[in-house]
């Protein structure tokens, strides 16, 4: 039987493949799969208006490697960014 953090870790790399598999590289979330998946299931997220500045600001500050898509790394970084956000 899976712990809470066990089902929680297998929700979040379910929900990031997802997105990431649904164009170009299957394993990244580019710039439109990010915003479809902060849209759907971070509803909260509209309140920073995802096709504005905010936006492309996240995008950059979660773009470690600067390949202009969010790898499943990075998305845990995000995922830390949303827990401590203001
Ligand atoms: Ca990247």
């Amino acid at each position: 039987m899976a712990t809470p953090l066990e089902k929680c870790l297998a929700t979040i790399v379910a929900t990031f493949h997802k997105y990431s598999g649904k164009e170009g590289d299957k394993y990244k979330l580019n710039k439109s799969e990010m915003k479809e998946l902060l849209m759907n299931e971070l509803p909260a997220f509209h309140g920073t208006q995802p096709d504005g500045r905010e936006f492309q600001k996240i995008m950059n500050d979660l773009d470690h490697n600067r390949d202009q898509e969010i790898d499943f790394q990075e998305f845990l970084c995000f995922l830390g960014w949303w827990e401590h956000r203001g």
